[in-house]
């Protein structure tokens, strides 16, 4: 049996090490330890490799390989920069009981148990604030224009109890002009930080424009229809929030209203639940009051999310999350050292100008 054969049944995608990797028991159980490499390439270091490693249990019966659970170190996200590093640490967790017994998970994604909460909707449609008000934070850019705030996504993680929250906020995709492709290229970063599937999607609705039918076609199209099962529409800007009685009137309304005109979001709505809120400015004038409204409709969120049960995942969504893990870790590493990078280079820029304004006041007074 080859190291290869349990790497493909273990999903690990990258070149794999098996000068390095090996196979023994442990407990009675049967284990692979396999040491695999990923290319890295930025702007100041050309290319250069990182290392992760997987320890595997695995059976084998007449079907061939099962993988039974499969355990990321360093942990679920980060690598080892040196291979001499990995080889090290391979040798101790095989030696390690302690280690070895965190290797539970079928997919090693299962160990990131955070709930997620997904936004979507229209630039403007109260999103980011959304975001703000349900995480407890500040965070998110709010914007007073129609100018979209966020580029890709963000995401902030919240307590409530002992349940994990996640909250992402996207780009307002169905009025940016963006194409399906560029899309769900953008989404797919997403979806991979919601390992654990979507809680729910809320599509965030500030009024009710034309605009708002594009992000259900939108949703449809890249999740499927069984995406509106774990969907609620959140109407913000409703001011009577508090009142459940107007909240029934305007559901009311907006389903006639729309009962004749548009068959499709009539359907949408009615298998959808809508929930109101409201999420005024905060920090100004009014605040108090604002500041109230926030925390009932922050509430009024958690409320719901609590009674809503299970998670949407795509077909193969753990198995795809484990393939790309290591690739998408890359694109985040490279984020940050881009950031951390051009932030260097500025911070030696800014010592290159004192120095000359040194050299300029000191040295040439001088010569
Ligand atoms: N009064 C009120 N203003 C809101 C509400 N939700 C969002 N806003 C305002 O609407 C603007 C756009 O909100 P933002 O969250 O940036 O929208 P996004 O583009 O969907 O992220 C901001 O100025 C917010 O302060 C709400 O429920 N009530
Ligand atoms: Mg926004």
């Amino acid at each position: 049996m080859s190291l290869k054969e349990i790497a493909e049944a273990a999903n690990i995608a990258g070149k794999i090490k098996k000068k390095y990797s090996s196979l023994f028991s442990a407990e009675e159980k049967e284990y692979a330890i396999i040491i695999n490499k990923t290319l890295i390439k930025n702007h100041f270091v050309r290319l250069d490799s990182l290392y992760a490693i997987r320890l595997v249990n695995y059976e084998k019966d007449d079907k061939g390989i099962q993988v039974k659970a499969v355990k990321r170190f360093p942990n679920l996200t980060d690598f080892y920069l040196k291979k001499s590093e990995a080889i090290k640490e391979a040798k101790k967790i095989k030696e390690d009981p302690e280690s070895i017994r965190q290797c539970v998970y079928e997919y090693e994604t299962y160990e990131d148990t955070v709930e997620n909460i997904l936004l979507i909707g229209i630039t403007g449609a109260g999103k980011s604030t959304l975001a703000n008000t349900i995480s407890n934070t500040n965070r998110f850019q709010e914007s007073e224009g129609s100018v979209s705030q966020t580029k890709t996504f963000q995401t902030e993680n919240f307590n409530v109890g002992e349940i994990n929250y996640r909250v992402v906020d996207t780009v307002g995709f169905a009025d940016t002009g963006l194409s399906y492709k560029e899309i769900t290229y953008r989404l797919a970063e997403a979806i991979h930080i919601m390992k654990n599937g979507i809680k729910q999607v809320y599509v965030v609705i500030g009024g009710f424009a034309n605009e708002d039918i594009k992000t259900f076609e939108y949703a449809e199209a890249i999740f499927g229809k069984d995406i509106f099962k774990y969907t609620t529409i959140v109407r913000t800007r409703f001011e009577d929030f508090e009142n459940e009685d107007r909240c029934e009137e305007d559901r009311n309304k907006l389903k006639k209203e729309n009962e004749i005109k548009n068959a499709k979001f009539f359907h949408w709505i009615n298998s959808c639940k809508i929930i109101y809120i409201n999420t005024p400015p905060v920090g100004e004038k009014r605040s108090e009051e604002n500041m109230r409204d926030r925390e009932k409709s922050r509430e009024k969120l958690l409320n719901h999310l609590k009674s809503c049960k299970g998670s949407f995942k795509l077909n193969n969504w753990d198995k795809v999350c484990v393939k790309i893990n290591d690739h998408m870790n890359v694109i985040r590493l490279n984020k940050l050292n881009e950031k951390t990078g051009y932030k260097l280079i500025n911070e030696l820029m800014e010592l290159q100008n004192k120095l000359v304004r040194k050299f300029n006041n000191e040295c040439r007074s001088v010569i």
